[in-house]
């Protein structure tokens, strides 16, 4: 069985349009289970940290600023396989080209506006999960 936990955040334009609920839904009857759940706004350092990765790219500062926009609901979902299965459920980065009835072709605005947050690899599920939950708030 590989990795048994993802990391997820509804960014700040599915929460602006009123979305958690829906994507929560999706998210429960796609078969993952919440582990910890939070609602919080980031600073753009805190953003800045989180996305280190892509500080090289083009869209950094743009993607920092709109993380740190307004609150966002971050979680720890668990599934077998749950970094891909949940890759597949939030569809691809650009909504133009997530496939139907995945979340971002659902409910994203924008290729940077994507709605949802999804881990890439195992090693990155534990680090992201480890940057916004201690064990104290995890179930
Ligand atoms: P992912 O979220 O599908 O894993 P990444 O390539 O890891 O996509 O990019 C991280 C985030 O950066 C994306 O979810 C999106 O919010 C933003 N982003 C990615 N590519 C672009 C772009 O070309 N323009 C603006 N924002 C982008
Ligand atoms: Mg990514």
């Amino acid at each position: 069985m590989t990795g048994k936990i993802t990391f997820t955040m509804i960014k700040p334009d599915a929460v602006e349009a009123n979305n958690i609920g829906p994507i929560l839904a999706m998210i429960n009857k796609a078969g993952f289970t919440i582990k910890a759940l939070k609602y919080l706004s980031l600073t753009k350092e805190q953003a800045g940290q989180f996305y280190a990765v892509h500080k090289e790219r083009p869209f950094y500062g743009e993607l920092v600023d709109y993380m740190s926009s307004g609150p966002l609901v971050a979680a720890i979902l668990s599934k077998d396989n749950a970094v891909s299965d949940y890759r597949k459920l939030i569809g691809a980065t650009d909504p133009t080209k997530a496939e139907e009835g995945t979340i971002r072709k659902m409910f994203a605005k924008s290729i940077a506006a994507n709605a949802v947050h999804g881990s890439d690899s195992d090693e990155n599920a534990h680090i992201e999960s480890d940057f916004f939950f201690s064990q104290l708030e995890r179930f």
